[in-house]
């Protein structure tokens, strides 16, 4: 199995999560050139991360490649040991949110231009956007109060939440108000599978928002 990845990007998730398996795996780095390469858009035709090649299989979008790990490697419980039908909608429900909702909510920030081209306009769209961020996370702020993981017992979302944040304090996010995101941070990098992603994608830790 190949996975595709750009450094520090959604696809820190899939990354994660291959490590939890302990399965030989290769890895292919990508940067926002190469992306958008021939040969990877045959891959990926919308020329973004993450993606799995295993044999003649191809996978990509964030959520598919994560099933398809699962799937492959049901033991490693990277969707978390949520059993029960109510759990596991809690596991489709995080990654919903984090993958339609909240990580779509950076776009105005990674890509202003792409929305509207006047730079005043975008700096307004961009102050917009750190204010819906900022409303959205106090969604896994509260649900951190009650639990140390997202559902209960780790799983892919919080590696997916853990990506978000990175961002967040990227672009300056206030986030002073979420103690519960800042404690989880602490706790997720301790986890040894995402260890080894930052050190294979020349990452750093944050340590702290
Ligand atoms: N809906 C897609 C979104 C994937 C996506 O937005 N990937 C970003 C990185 S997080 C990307 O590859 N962007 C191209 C680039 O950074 O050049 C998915 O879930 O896989």
């Amino acid at each position: 199995m190949k996975l595709y990845v750009i450094p520090g990007t959604c696809a820190v998730v899939p990354h994660t999560a291959l490590e939890w398996t302990d399965a030989d795996y290769d890895l292919e780095i990508l940067d926002h050139d190469s992306v958008k390469s021939e040969e990877y858009l045959r891959i990926n035709p919308q020329g973004v991360v993450p993606s799995i090649v295993d044999g003649e299989t191809i996978v990509t979008q964030n959520i598919a490649t994560q099933a398809y790990i699962d799937a492959t490697y049901p033991d490693a419980d990277i969707f978390g040991k949520n059993e029960s039908p109510a759990d596991q909608a809690q596991i489709m429900h995080w990654l919903g949110f984090l993958n339609a909702d909240l990580h779509k909510a950076f776009a105005p920030l990674f890509g202003p231009d792409g929305f509207i081209e006047d730079e005043s306009a975008q700096e307004k769209l961009k102050a917009k956007a750190k204010e819906n961020i900022a409303h959205l996370l106090r969604l896994p702020n509260e649900q951190l109060g009650k639990r140390d993981y997202l559902t209960g017992t780790k799983s892919t979302a919080d590696i997916y939440l853990y990506v978000t944040l990175t961002w967040a304090k990227k672009f300056d996010i206030d986030m002073s108000d979420y103690k519960n995101l800042d404690d989880f941070v602490k706790r997720i990098e301790a986890d040894d599978g995402l260890t080894a992603v930052i050190e294979q994608q020349g990452l750093e830790k944050i340590g702290s928002l």
